[in-house]
């Protein structure tokens, strides 16, 4: 829909000379937002379309493992809570696929580079959730990690980006604390309940601290997304915002963190971690965490039983196309 309004920005004769990329680097340092009309060099509006699209591919994934537990939620409350949740995270992927759309790539060839294959997703969403203490852990770890990497976006220098983010960010703090208080719940029951909660705590920690990608040395898109404000933080900066924010309420919790070398430097204030084991990341990423091949399956099946109503809702959309056309021919007095 949007793509139809869009001239073909890395087209523009404009584009060939500096001038215009030095315009637009101005205006990205003096904090105006670029919109989807506006001049934008090509990789910069290609590096929008892989982030905001991983991005939205990731809200949907991650609408599975927690999915997986609607049925089972342990009370009617809990489950009305894990509804509202899973569909909020489906909304997100909406508002995002739509940001994307802005920049003149469709919904269909996103949906496709997803089910291929091609696009990536949160390395996150690649692991099983075992147990319901899973679903707390999720909310307070991986919603966390999310809203300290997504509160910056909404400064991001694109703006159906930007714009984009504030009510999601909004949504994910509610889920934080809705995983919070699970996770407080089971903390503060019987002693095997509180086993349920530190063992999930052992086996999401380590991948909520890997979410934030990889080390800054190695990120090879930061310095360049920096530069023009899609990012404002580092991978390592963020990585580390949250584990300061993080491991005092494991503390409060009464959890342990499954990391021997976790100290507290005195000097900086800033907590140390011990080694990340990059080798699970980077497995993950090429296809072999513990759930990839299932979260695409569950996509592509999803995809598959939904082509009715894709079908049908274009149908629809003719008609009602049809009868407009016929009404405005009609006002006119045309035959
Ligand atoms: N997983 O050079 P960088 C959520 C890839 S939403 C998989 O550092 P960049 C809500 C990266 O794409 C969670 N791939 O890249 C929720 C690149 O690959 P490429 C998603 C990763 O883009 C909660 C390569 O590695 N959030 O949780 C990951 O500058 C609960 C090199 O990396 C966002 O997408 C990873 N973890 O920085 C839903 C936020 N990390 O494309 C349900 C927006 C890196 O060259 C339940 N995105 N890679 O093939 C971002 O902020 C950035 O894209 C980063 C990566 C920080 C993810």
């Amino acid at each position: 829909m949007y793509t139809q309004a869009l001239d073909s920005p890395g087209k523009d004769p404009v584009a060939a000379t500096g001038e215009a990329a030095e315009r637009f680097q101005a205006r990205v340092d003096a904090d105006e937002k670029i919109e989807p009309k506006d001049w934008m060099p090509e990789a910069y509006r290609q590096t929008l379309i892989r982030q905001i699209s991983q991005h939205a591919h990731s809200e949907i994934v991650g609408m599975l493992p927690e999915g997986n537990w609607i049925t089972r939620a342990p009370s009617l409350r809990r489950k009305a809570v894990l509804i509202a949740k899973v569909q909020d995270e489906g909304g997100h992927g909406m508002y995002l696929y739509s940001a994307a759309e802005t920049l003149g790539v469709s919904r269909a060839q996103m949906v496709e580079q997803l089910l291929s294959g091609a696009a990536k997703y949160s390395s996150i969403f690649n692991y099983p959730t075992l147990t319901w203490a899973d679903v707390g852990a999720i909310g307070w770890l991986v919603d966390g990690a999310a809203i300290m990497n997504q509160v910056p976006i909404c400064r991001c220098s694109y703006g159906p980006y930007a714009r984009a983010m504030v009510r999601i960010c909004r949504e994910e703090s509610f889920h934080q604390r809705q995983g919070f208080e699970i996770m407080m719940t089971l903390a503060r029951g019987g002693a095997a309940q509180k086993a349920m909660a530190q063992d999930a705590l052992d086996r999401w920690w380590w991948p909520s601290v890997m979410m934030f990608g990889p080390s800054d040395a190695d990120s090879k898109h930061t310095a360049q997304s920096m530069r023009w404000k899609i990012k404002r933080f580092s991978n390592d900066e963020l990585r580390q915002k949250f584990i300061d924010v993080t491991v005092p309420q494991a503390h409060f919790l009464g959890l342990t963190l499954p990391d021997a070398h976790l100290r507290l430097d005195e000097v900086s204030g800033h907590y140390e971690i011990g080694p990340i084991d990059w080798s699970e990341f980077h497995a993950v990423l090429k296809g072999n965490g513990p759930c990839n091949r299932e979260r695409l399956e569950a996509r592509r099946a999803a995809h598959a039983a939904g082509e009715w109503v894709r079908e049908a809702a274009a149908a629809h959309a003719r008609k009602l196309e049809d009868r407009a056309a016929t009404a405005q021919h009609q006002e006119r007095g045309s035959p």
